[in-house]
């Protein structure tokens, strides 16, 4: 756990297709027109050209938080909370939920990640080990730089059936982003592998896989994808996360 303030990039992923369950609970309570965003928050901006789906805890509850008549997010309370006392919403210490959602009943949602080579959109899947009590909630899912995304969507894949998705909804290609001179260019692939992750519920490998990632990807690595491609991913990084901005695609939340 980090000690200091954590200084996340929220991404605005706008929902293009509702799930059907999620999609007959807003109805009525979002205007006709408006755009509703999963916003997830992450510390790896510069990766946000691999994801591949976006993940809610199926037993979570989410709220549809009103940015202004045109634009909603859905993130927890505790989220919404946060961020009404750091300018994201109109008025200071005011947030306003127009509708609740079950995490489960959002599974299959299609949104457009910003970044992302996949351009059609990717889907919103369960994972169980998201916190209710970390960030917004909702994780966008990097399966070539996480080995948490990596060993989770391995695991959807295996048993869709189980959880009620279609398989090639974790099937989405994994392209390389970032090249490491000890884990080539697919690092979470790669350590999930070699410390023999067979679930996500192989909590201590992965607690030990994140950090060998994290540490190579942040000092060592190099992206191989995007407008920065060729750069030190300790210098693009801040360069995606204002790109990102400018483009009101993300914005900063710190917790
Ligand atoms: B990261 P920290 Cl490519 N529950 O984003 C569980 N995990 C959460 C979360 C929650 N409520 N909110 C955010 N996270 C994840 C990208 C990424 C991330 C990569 C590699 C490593 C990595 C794509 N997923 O995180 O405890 C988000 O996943 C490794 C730590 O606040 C976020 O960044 O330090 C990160 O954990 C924040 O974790």
């Amino acid at each position: 756990e980090a000690v200091g303030p954590q200084e996340y990039t929220a991404l605005k992923l706008k929902v293009k297709e509702w799930a059907p369950e999620a999609g007959e609970q807003i109805k009525g309570k979002v205007p006709e027109g408006a755009n509703v965003y999963f916003v997830p928050a992450t510390l790896r901006p510069e990766t946000m050209y691999g994801q591949t789906c976006c993940f809610v805890g199926p037993k979570i509850k989410y709220g549809v938080f009103k940015v202004s008549d045109k634009e909603f997010y859905v993130i927890t309370d505790r989220a919404a909370r946060n961020m009404a006392y750091q300018g994201i919403f109109p008025e200071n210490g005011v947030y306003e939920k127009v509708a609740e959602l079950l995490g489960s009943a959002c599974v299959g949602t299609l949104v457009n990640a910003p970044l992302s080579i996949h351009k059609e959109g990717v889907r919103i899947l369960p994972m169980d080990s998201v916190l209710p009590t970390k960030g917004t909630g909702v994780v966008t899912s990097v399966p070539s730089d996480s080995p948490d995304d990596f060993a989770t969507i391995t695991d959807l894949a295996k048993k869709a059936e189980y959880y009620g998705i279609k398989k090639e909804w974790a099937e989405l290609e994994i392209v390389p982003i970032i090249s490491t001179p000890s884990y080539g260019n697919l690092a979470a692939p790669f350590l999930v592998k070699k410390l023999k992750i067979s679930s996500p519920k192989d909590t201590k490998q992965l607690e030990e896989a994140k950090e060998l990632a994290y540490k190579e990807g942040y000092y060592q690595g190099t992206l191989v994808i995007g407008e920065f491609a060729g750069e030190k991913v300790e210098v693009a990084k801040p360069k995606v996360r204002q790109q990102l901005i400018d483009a009101g695609e993300g914005f900063a939340y710190s917790e």
